[in-house]
């Protein structure tokens, strides 16, 4: 091989690696509710499509675009000779957003394809302006195409993505998009094939056309920056930094940043980054916290773009083994829960399902919230941000994923980025977990250390965490886990008195961790049928829940002085395939403190008194 030829071939096998094992930016605009928009939501017609009939030939080959078998082509026959096999219409429709399961009973328990098609007309209100399509999520696998013409796919269950569509496929009447859904379980995913929750398909989140000029506001970040010890509730002179990233300008473009309420305007000019960096001093500036969620309106402009979002300044990080909100320790009065309105069996999606969730988290004195198992929606976010509930926001990095293979990390990590990059400009989140309950091993925690280590250099303004596991010990239960000497916080999970034997154990149990750090019990709970009363040892009964609690809160009451949070398992029944007692839990995992009639169980009002008892006592 001469020496032209073999430089070539190690240049393309370097660009190929680069390709495979390098992340791309999100591929979204942030704060899309603060732009101007139109709405795909509503009726979808649908095909169920098992054998993916619609995207393979008969060989098992992706069909080519143009041919009609193709389920994103529309199915309508040219003429009476046409032989035409699929087709969409009003008889099967699905509501969007939504999951399908709930909608129909024939999609309870399915996990495969199903293609989604929605008709529309637009007109673009300048012809120069660009279009893009968004969708807030889709579980698992999207493949788009609008009028026959492939836009782009997505993997990942629970993060946004656009796509840009060129002006030559749009037209102002008779537009269809469709949507090919797989949500197949798969052992390389994230996650992986065995979880304790419903495996929810379909478009679950809402679905947009955003419209901007040539050049537009993409991205930002603000956030408080100064020192801890110069915040003050009402703080003066209140530092703030922050980047923007503008779509289609050029060097030199000017960016404005303004916060109307505070008559505070900076205007700074595009560098070559893509990012273009700013500081700037607020002359007065309310802190937002659990007891104050103050929120400013906030207006990134250049041009002919402007986005407007509501954000809260604070300051969250460690000081030894205190959490420090604005520069106090904070206690994190906290519970679990999953994106699961449990009254209708179905993912939430609303802001009023948002109100519902956590109107049930402020009742029961909560000031935190851990969003178990992956990233919710954004209205859950932002209604936190607007009720002061501080958050924990977590990847499905959960139980056995493969964690000695590179692609399975590269997924986790395209996930993080999309976390980050949807809600790094809530205040309410101030936690990033990194994962649940992964077996330790040499590969795992390579692979979750990998996590953390991109989490802080895509936000080093919040704290990390993952929840990990406990190996009990009568004598001892030593909090040990290797990952602990990397996370801000350790966070351990512990079901003493449900999996190991009676609550009465944790009456001697004895608790040390070999971290001099905070210490949040990031689960703990017992299961219970909402109505079913018997005696306090009989286990699914209220009364066993209740004992339960109340064994649990003793014992956390002689936790080591580093527990700064509690966070049981778990607010509302949720389903899981894996509840099978055919009495009791039906297809429900029954830890809830509330049922799925949405009916508080006796156990709810033991966690209640316990916060109310750590609020008034404002050890913190
Ligand atoms: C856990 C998991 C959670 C389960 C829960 C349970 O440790 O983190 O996802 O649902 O236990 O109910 O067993």
């Amino acid at each position: 091989m001469d020496f032209n030829k073999h430089l070539f071939l190690q240049l393309a096998l370097i660009l190929l690696l680069f390709q495979t094992f390098t992340l791309r930016a999100q591929d979204f605009m942030t704060n899309v509710h603060g732009r101007e928009t139109f709405s795909l939501n509503g009726k979808w017609q649908y095909i169920i499509d098992p054998y993916e009939t619609g995207f393979y030939d008969y060989r098992f080959k992706e069909k080519g675009e143009k041919d009609p078998g193709a389920y994103w082509n529309s199915g309508i026959p040219k003429d009476k000779t046409a032989m035409v096999e699929h087709g969409y219409d009003d008889q099967n429709t699905l509501m969007v957003p939504g999951d399908w399961n709930s909608q129909d009973d024939q999609f309870l328990y399915y996990e495969g394809t199903v293609w989604y098609k929605k008709s529309f007309d637009y007109q673009k209100k300048s012809p120069s302006n660009r279009v893009f399509v968004y969708f807030g999520a889709i579980n698992y696998q999207a493949e788009v195409y609008l009028n026959g013409k492939k836009l782009g796919s997505h993997v990942g269950g629970f993060s946004p993505f656009q796509f840009e569509i060129a002006p030559s496929i749009l037209k102002e009447k008779g537009n269809y998009l469709i949507v090919k859904v797989d949500n197949k379980r798969y052992k390389d995913a994230v996650p992986t094939v065995n979880t304790d929750w419903w495996n929810y398909g379909g478009i679950t989140r809402d679905v947009m056309l955003i419209e901007t000029p040539p050049i537009f506001v993409d991205d930002y970040f603000i956030h408080l920056d100064m020192p801890s010890s110069e915040l003050q509730a009402v703080t003066k002179n209140a530092k703030v930094s922050g980047w923007v990233q503008l779509n289609g300008a050029k060097q030199g473009e000017t960016i404005t940043i303004k916060i109307p309420e505070l008559k505070v305007k900076k205007e700074i000019k595009k560098t070559a980054a893509l990012r273009t960096p700013f500081s700037m001093t607020l002359p007065k500036a309310e802190l937002w916290s659990d007891t104050n969620p103050k929120r400013y309106e906030v207006v990134f402009s250049t041009a002919n773009n402007e986005v407007r979002d509501q954000i809260g300044f604070r300051k969250i990080e460690v000081s030894g083994k205190d959490i420090l909100l604005n520069g106090k320790p904070v206690f994190l009065r906290g519970i679990c829960m999953h994106e699961e309105v449990p009254t209708e069996a179905r993912r939430a999606h609303s802001q009023e399902d948002a109100l519902q969730l956590l109107g049930w988290a402020q009742e029961l004195n909560c000031n935190f919230v851990r969003l178990a198992h992956y990233p919710h929606n954004e209205q859950i976010i932002r209604t936190a941000d607007s009720l002061g509930l501080l958050l924990w926001s977590e990847i499905p990095v959960y139980w056995t994923i493969d964690f000695e293979n590179p692609a399975v990390l590269n997924k986790a990590k395209y996930q993080l980025r999309e976390m980050i990059a949807r809600d790094r400009n809530r205040s309410s989140i101030i936690i990033w977990s990194v994962g649940n309950e992964t077996p330790v091993s040499p590969a795992r925690t390579e692979f979750m250390i990998s996590l953390v280590k991109e989490a802080k250099s895509l936000d080093a303004t919040r704290l990390i965490s993952a929840a990990l596991e406990v190996h009990y010990n009568r004598d001892m239960n030593t909090i040990d886990d290797p990952l602990g000497a990397h996370t801000d916080i350790v966070s351990v999970n512990e079901y003493l008195g449900w999996y190991v034997g009676l609550p009465s154990y944790c009456r001697t149990a004895q608790w040390k961790t070999i971290y001099d750090k905070p210490l949040i019990i990031s689960e703990t709970g017992a299961g219970a049928k909402e109505g079913f009363h018997a005696d306090s040892l009989t286990r699914w009964s209220e009364e066993y829940q209740e004992w339960f609690y109340q064994e649990q809160v003793d014992m956390m009451k002689r936790m080591p002085d580093n527990y700064t949070g509690f966070t049981p398992w778990i607010l509302v029944d949720f389903r899981s395939p894996k509840r099978n007692n055919p009495i009791y839990q039906e297809g429900w995992n029954r830890k809830g403190l509330i049922g799925d009639d949405g009916k508080k169980k006796k156990a709810f009002y033991i966690l209640e008194e316990y916060y109310e008892e750590i609020e008034k006592e404002n050890k913190y």
